[in-house]
């Protein structure tokens, strides 16, 4: 169980390909993989990659994606490229009718440049930190540029074409029994749940905006009701935590620590995944939430202080200086060296980017005080959750 003063050192891997700052989804496209460097580039200024043991690996095979994926979608992910999009009317009719791709200037998956690649690399760094934490090598794994949990059996969707997520926890139940997923990104962790809906050797737990259906302001991907609780055998291990449009640190984790801590209580996990999307944080472009740094950060230190094997994953965030900020100051707290991180943001190049945030790692954030509207509605969505883990 989680103890308060946590000094004890974890060992740390931690992935990063350089083949992702050129990755472009389109011009003005929300998803912009470059952030994934520049947050890297701020854990190497603050002088963390002594810390962490490199995980050095090569991109995910086709066998290994097709552990999940059908073998008629890893095809066509393989022969997408602008020009074939472009050229192929049978490949674009395919990829757009059936598999999610495409469709519109404004496509949420497109099929741009070096999709194949992207996919490969972000999925190959989400097997090799599962495999870090399985050979007992590490206690805790990092992925910034995984956490892809839209992605589909033969679908992509919301920006995630490879469902790396999937491949991790299938790569952590060889070894492990149980295995808990935690998703704090603002969507709703659809396709990991999908996955395992009826099992009970995953527990999915994801937290994220919701408006309830049929209302004008409808938010991504629409699923993640607090009744969705899995099915036949998996029936009570996944659980949902829908919450109102600019949640802030105080109310979140009246419902994190509470409905978190329960199931781990409950579940006895031997492995943690967490998603770490950084649209819910504070000024996000889409989220609409409204997480510190801190407060995100403080899902990353909860989980940490388990002491089970945790993968660390990254996934939505499109205010890129704050998902760059937020990741840099989390892969601290998994080392345990971030009361040493200073505010100040270092020269390193990307500097610029975080002249509009006072160039501070912990913006300032201006949550409105929680209803009593929002409170009551965030009290009954947790005694809902509570009363579903009872029943394991
Ligand atoms: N339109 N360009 C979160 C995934 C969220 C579906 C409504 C597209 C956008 C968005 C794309 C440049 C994660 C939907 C939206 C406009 C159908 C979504 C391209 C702006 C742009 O300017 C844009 C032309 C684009 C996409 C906004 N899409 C905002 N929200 C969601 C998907 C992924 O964070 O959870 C994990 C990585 N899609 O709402 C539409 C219904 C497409
Ligand atoms: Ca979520
Ligand atoms: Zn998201």
């Amino acid at each position: 169980s989680p103890s308060c003063a946590d000094d004890k050192k974890r060992r740390v891997s931690y992935y990063y390909d350089p083949g992702i700052a050129p990755i472009d989804f389109g011009k003005e496209h929300v998803m912009v993989p470059a952030r994934v460097a520049m947050a890297h580039s701020l854990v190497g200024v603050y002088g963390m990659l002594g810390d962490m043991r490199r995980l050095r690996t090569r991109p995910a095979t086709e066998a290994e994606i097709r552990r999940y994926h059908s073998p008629e979608y890893v095809g066509l992910l393989r022969d997408l490229t602008p020009e074939s999009y472009a050229n192929n009317a049978s490949l674009r009719q395919k990829a757009q009718e059936h598999h999610g791709i495409g469709v519109g200037g404004d496509a949420d998956c497109p099929a741009f440049a070096r999709l194949w690649e992207y996919c490969r690399g972000y999925a190959g760094g989400s097997l090799a930190a599962a495999r870090a934490v399985v050979d007992g090598a590490s206690d805790i794994a990092i992925n910034w540029s995984g956490g892809m949990h839209h992605a589909c059996h033969a679908k992509a969707s919301g920006f995630c074409y490879v469902n790396d997520i999937v491949l991790a926890i299938n790569e952590l139940l060889d070894c492990f029994r149980r295995v808990i997923y935690v998703d704090i990104d603002a969507h709703h962790g659809d396709g990991v749940q999908e996955a395992f809906v009826d099992s009970n050797r995953v527990m999915t737990l994801s937290f994220h905006r919701y408006d309830t259906k049929g209302c004008r302001k409808w938010f991504f991907p629409g699923s993640g009701d607090v009744d969705e609780i899995g099915k036949d055998t998996g029936r009570y291990y996944s659980l949902n935590v829908p919450l109102d449009a600019g949640v802030g640190d105080d109310e979140y984790h009246k419902l994190f620590k509470p409905v978190v801590g329960k199931a781990m209580e409950v579940f006895q996990p031997e492995a943690i995944v967490l998603q770490c999307g950084a649209d819910s944080l504070s000024g996000d472009r889409l989220g609409g939430m409204e997480l510190s740094v801190r407060g995100h950060a403080e899902c990353v230190s909860y989980l940490r202080s388990f002491n089970l094997p945790l993968l660390l994953l990254g996934g939505g965030g499109y205010t890129i200086n704050h998902v760059a900020s937020t990741w840099c100051y989390e892969t601290a707290v998994a080392i345990g060296k971030e009361r040493e991180l200073p505010d100040e943001i270092p020269r390193h190049g990307y500097e610029l980017f975080y002249e509009n945030q006072g160039n501070k790692l912990h913006y300032r954030t201006s949550p409105a005080p929680a209803s009593k509207k929002s409170s009551n509605t965030a009290e009954t969505t947790k005694g809902k959750v509570l009363e579903h883990l009872s029943e394991i």
